[in-house]
């Protein structure tokens, strides 16, 4: 069912606002370009997802909800960037330095930042979904006026937390947005390997909740969506789970060669579906920014991301005295 309002209520889109959301996703691209590079160093240890080939979905859903609760899963440098965390403290985190935005004690999977809202990336697939629960009561109780948007995978919403907390989002009417980013893949295992049904918004129809399912490649749209979605939660209304098909480029982590897709599956989507590509395209076709203005852009944010690397690599190291921060809490007796 779906009784979403026919409009987001924000406004249309200008030449510049797109050029803006453009840059967004060109800049979390090139970062997680650099951050493969520095992790075939090791660089970076531990594990580490990439979000590339998905950009559109969280520039997008950022650009309708820049103001509310994020919570998401591992795959999250591009979540955490377009939220609004700096370049630099998202990489220096990814090096494990202490000029990260977790000082270096979270890595990768674990990036944090309170100042824009960002609640999180979490490595259990599905447990975060609850805690997003946990915020939308928050902001109910508090009668903040905001939505928690919640992101995880396709693989994810196969899990028991997912449902549980749909049950209670809906009974509750929490004012919650559950993204599924339906990227064809749970690790090595396609959707139609693992699910019966394989549009996940359908999950919604089991308690009741609205729903709504779209293709994810066109930044414009996903905004669009996401913002109705918002409004609708935000006006009490409800929870709503959307499915926003995507795909990832690259391989599950950064130690999967990604042997499993069919061949050409990965090209057919990006000769035809690439966000970047179509974002260029519209830019040039209905706005009139030239490929100069675009190549200008390109090369200012290329610069970016090489003083993001530049900056997490000449960052220092936690100190050892830090090493059981946050692992026990402090002691309150003598
Ligand atoms: C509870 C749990 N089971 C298994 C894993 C191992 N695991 C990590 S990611 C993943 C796949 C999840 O896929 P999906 O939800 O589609 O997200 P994507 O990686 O595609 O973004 C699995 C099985 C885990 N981290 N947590
Ligand atoms: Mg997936």
């Amino acid at each position: 069912m779906s009784d979403l309002p026919s409009s987001s209520g924000l406004p249309e889109l200008d030449g510049p606002g797109l050029l803006h959301l453009y840059r967004e996703m060109y800049l979390i691209r090139r970062v997680e370009e650099l951050a493969a590079k520095a992790y075939t160093m090791r660089k970076i240890l531990g594990f580490c997802h990439l979000y590339i080939g998905q950009e559109s979905v969280a520039v997008g859903a950022a650009a309708a909800t820049m103001d509310d609760y994020w919570i998401t899963a591992y795959r999250e440098h591009g979540h955490a960037m377009a939220k609004g965390m700096g370049a630099r403290e998202m990489m220096a985190e990814l090096f494990g330095k202490a000029t990260g935005c977790v000082g270096g004690l979270g890595g990768s999977m674990h990036l944090f930042d309170k100042s824009v809202n960002f609640m999180g990336g979490y490595g259990i697939v599905g447990g975060h979904v609850p805690l997003a629960n946990g915020v939308g009561w928050a902001i109910q109780h508090r009668d903040e006026g905001k939505v928690a948007v919640c992101f995880f995978g396709d693989g994810a919403a196969n899990q028991g937390a997912f449902f549980e907390a749909l049950c209670l989002a809906q009974l509750w009417k929490l004012p919650c947005v559950f993204i599924c980013e339906n990227n064809a893949y749970a690790m090595g295992t396609s959707i139609e390997r693992a699910s019966y049904l394989t549009d996940m918004s359908l999950r919604a129809q089991g308690v009741g909740m609205t729903r709504e399912a779209f293709e994810g490649f066109d930044v414009d749209v996903v905004r669009e969506r996401v913002g109705r979605a918002a409004r609708y939660a935000r006006e009490g209304h409800g929870p709503v789970l959307l499915e926003i098909q995507t795909y990832r480029y690259r391989g599950h982590s950064m130690s999967d060669p990604a042997k499993y897709r069919p061949e050409g599956e990965l090209d057919e989507v990006r000769e035809h579906s690439d966000c970047l590509m179509r974002t260029a395209q519209k830019l040039m076709d209905e706005h009139g920014y030239t490929e100069a203005a675009l190549d200008a852009l390109r090369g200012e944010v290329d610069a970016e991301a090489k003083d993001a690397y530049d900056f997490a690599e000449s960052s220092p190291l936690p100190t050892t005295d830090r090493l059981y921060d946050y692992v026990y809490a402090p002691s309150t007796q003598e």
